[in-house]
C-alpha cells in the first residue's frame, strides 16, 4: 500500500512537473526570438489587412502591435501571418503564430477542444446578412431559395445553417475560402446573399465593393460573435501578458489616458492611473515584463477608444458606432478587468 501511494506520488510530482515546465514557454520562446508572431487574416479592411506598401493595418494589427510593446517596449517587433479561415486554427496549435486574432469568435468549443485557450474579447459582433438593394428584400425571411456566400470554417457557416432551418426557410451556401472571392462571387450575382459578421459586411462594403450604395444588411442580426484572442492551452504566463494588455488598453480608455497624453498622466496622482502606468510597481513584475509595459502600449497604439475609432469609427472608412462595444460606463459591453 505504502508503495503504492509513493508511485502515486511520484507520478503527481511528474506531473506537477511537466505543468511547470510547461508554464512559460511560450512568453520565453517569444521573449528569446523577439518579437510576437501574430495570426490575422489579409483582408477585411479596419481589422487587419496589408496595406499597398505591405504593412499590416487595422484593429486587430493594433492590439498585436500593443503586446509587442508590452513585451519589448517597441511595437515593431511582431510579425503578421496571414490566415485563411480554415487555416487559423491549425496555425495556433502547430506554433506557427503565438496569438491569434482574427476576427475569431470566441467558443465553447474553439475553448475546450482544441486545445486552445480563449483569453478576452477584443470586438463584439453579430451575424449578419447582405443583399443587392435591387432584389428589393427588406428581412432575410424574405431569402426562401436564396443562394448565400459564406466562408468554411467559420462561426458564420453553422449559424447560417442554425437560423434558416429554425425559421423553416430553405437555402443554398455557396462556400468559397477567400474573401476576396467572396466578393467577386456576390458582385458577379453568384449568389443572392453574402452573410457574414455584421462588421466585416460594412469593411467589405466600404473598401471592397465598387458600388457599396447597391448593397444593403439587412436588419437581422442571426447570432452573437464575440471576437477576439486566442493563444495555446498551456503557458498561463503568456496568456495573462495578451489579456492584460488587452485590458490595459480599455483601462486607458475608462481612465481618460490616450496617446497623446499619458507622459502626462505619468504625473497624475490617481492610484488607478498610477498602477496602470507602472508609476506603482508591481503590475509589471509579476508578468515579467517591464513596468512600463502598459504606458508603452498605450503610447504606440493609443487606447481602445482611439484604436476604434481610427481603424473602424468615425475616422475610418467603416463608420461604425461604438454600440456594444463601449465602455460598461458608456452603455457598453467592454469591461476590462481592474489592474490592482
Ligand atoms: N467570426 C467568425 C468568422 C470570421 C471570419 O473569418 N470572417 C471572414 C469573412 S470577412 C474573414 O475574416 N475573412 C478574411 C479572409 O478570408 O482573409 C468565426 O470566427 O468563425
Amino acid at each position: 500500500m505504502k508503495k503504492r501511494l509513493s508511485v502515486l506520488a511520484a507520478a503527481v510530482a511528474l506531473a506537477c512537473a511537466s505543468a511547470s515546465t510547461m508554464a512559460g514557454t511560450v512568453f520565453d520562446a517569444v521573449k528569446k526570438k523577439g518579437y510576437v508572431q501574430c495570426g490575422l487574416s489579409d483582408g477585411v479592411s479596419g481589422f487587419s489587412a496589408t496595406n499597398s506598401k505591405g504593412e499590416w493595418e487595422g484593429m486587430d494589427v493594433d492590439i498585436c502591435r500593443a503586446i509587442a510593446a508590452a513585451m519589448f517596449g517597441d511595437a515593431s517587433k511582431y510579425k503578421g501571418t496571414a490566415l485563411s479561415t480554415q487555416q487559423r486554427f491549425t496555425a495556433l496549435q502547430s506554433g506557427e503564430v503565438d496569438v491569434l486574432m482574427r476576427t475569431v469568435t470566441l467558443t465553447q468549443t474553439r475553448d475546450t477542444s482544441l486545445g486552445l485557450a480563449a483569453v478576452a474579447a477584443s470586438f463584439y459582433d453579430g451575424q449578419g446578412i447582405m443583399v443587392r438593394k435591387s432584389q428589393n428584400v427588406k428581412s432575410a425571411k424574405e431569402l426562401d431559395g436564396a443562394t448565400v456566400c459564406v466562408q468554411p470554417g467559420t462561426t458564420t457557416e453553422l449559424n447560417l445553417a442554425d437560423w434558416f432551418r429554425t425559421h423553416g426557410i430553405k437555402f443554398t451556401p455557396v462556400v468559397i475560402d477567400k474573401v476576396t472571392e467572396v466578393v467577386r462571387a456576390f458582385e458577379s450575382g453568384r449568389c443572392d446573399a453574402f452573410t457574414d459578421d455584421a462588421s466585416q459586411l460594412a469593411a467589405v462594403r466600404a473598401t471592397q465593393l465598387a458600388k457599396p450604395d447597391d448593397y444593403e444588411i439587412l436588419p437581422e442580426r442571426f447570432s452573437k460573435e464575440p471576437l477576439g484572442l486566442m493563444v495555446r492551452q498551456g503557458d498561463d504566463q503568456w496568456q495573462g501578458v495578451v489579456r492584460w494588455t488587452l485590458f490595459a488598453l480599455m483601462e486607458a480608455e475608462e481612465y481618460g489616458i490616450t496617446q497623446k497624453n499619458v507622459d502626462d498622466m505619468l504625473k497624475s496622482p490617481n492610484p488607478n492611473i498610477q498602477r496602470i502606468l507602472g508609476v506603482t510597481p508591481g503590475a509589471g513584475k509579476n508578468m515579467g515584463v517591464d513596468e512600463k509595459w502598459a504606458y508603452n502600449a498605450i503610447k504606440a497604439v493609443g487606447n481602445y477608444g482611439e484604436i476604434f475609432e481610427r481603424n473602424v469609427g468615425q475616422q475610418s472608412k467603416l463608420k461604425l458606432a461604438r454600440g456594444t462595444n463601449a465602455l460598461w460606463s458608456h452603455g457598453g459591453a467592454m469591461y476590462p478587468w481592474p489592474i490592482r
